[in-house]
């Protein structure tokens, strides 16, 4: 108990001040920030004052998607939205011909020192493994064992500066058409999510390398997140205080169509 208190204290001592009645205001169960729908974590996001520090202090808190043994995998990851963005996407096409050596996955934005890394530098970094269920909301779920580096690390390499507050992930491929033709896929997620333990960005698939269909060479796993916020693809990590200036503004691929930007499970 002294630690929650303690987290809270540091919550409140470290920018989310006026919010200090509500989230006082008898909370006995203290994983509420984990809890996506939360009025308290609703109402601290909507008022835009979780800075970095803050949201650094409640990463331990965070409770841990539930992780699966290698028994419950039936299927492979079923392949959705972007399969193949070698049809139309000439950059990605010539870097899978040459066998993503000359990737690089780059972390930019609000940080100390802008960060790129290759795969091979990645794949040489401490790894973590996890077996986690992927729910698309369109209403099938696949259980898959994903390996990459924990994102934190690369984070903190990078070193965040205190002004961010959310991170975006720019992937290659281009969905859609239309008046303003096919647009680039991108997410977004706060750091609470982005320094959270299970979140990575993956390069393995059940004990492969992640295959195109899947999002190679690298895709994010935020596994406290719905399908559409698992971006494939991926090669900028972008610290940002606000995504107001990408897409249409709403976060995400399809946060720009409507759908939710927690996207929690
Ligand atoms: N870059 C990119 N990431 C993406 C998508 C996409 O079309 N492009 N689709 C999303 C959706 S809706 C789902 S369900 C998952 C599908 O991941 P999978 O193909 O590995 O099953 O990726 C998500 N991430
Ligand atoms: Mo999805």
């Amino acid at each position: 108990m002294t630690k929650l208190i303690m987290n809270r204290r540091r919550l409140l001592g470290l920018g989310a001040a006026s919010a200090s009645s509500l989230v006082l205001a008898g909370c006995d169960q203290f994983d509420f920030l984990a809890r996506r729908d939360d009025p308290v974590r609703n109402f601290l996001e909507r008022a835009n004052e979780l800075t970095y520090a803050a949201q650094r202090a409640l990463v331990g808190d965070q409770a841990l998607a539930r992780e699966f043994a290698e028994s419950e995998i039936r299927q492979g990851q079923r392949p959705n939205g972007s399969t193949d963005p070698r049809r139309n996407v000439e950059e990605y096409q010539q870097l899978e011909a040459t066998g993503f050596t000359n990737y690089r996955l780059k972390i930019t934005g609000l940080v100390e020192q802008e960060q790129s890394y290759s795969l091979a530098e990645l794949r040489n970094m401490p790894a973590r493994t996890q077996i986690t269920r992927h729910d698309c909301v369109e209403g099938w779920s696949c259980i898959a064992k994903w390996t990459g580096v924990p994102l934190s690390r690369l984070l903190d390499e990078a070193r965040v500066k205190p002004a961010a507050k959310f991170v975006v992930y720019h992937c290659y491929d281009k969905l859609g058409g239309g008046l303003s033709g096919a647009q680039p896929y991108y997410e977004s997620c706060d750091l609470i999510d982005a320094f959270h333990p299970q979140t990575i960005a993956a390069y393995g698939l059940n004990d492969e390398t992640l295959p195109v269909s899947n999002g190679a060479p690298v895709r994010v796993r935020i596994e406290r997140a719905l399908g559409y916020k698992q971006p494939k693809y991926v090669h900028t990590i972008e610290l940002v205080d606000g995504f107001s200036q990408y897409g249409l503004g709403q976060g995400g691929y399809w946060e720009d169509r409507g759908y939710d930007w927690y996207g929690g499970i």
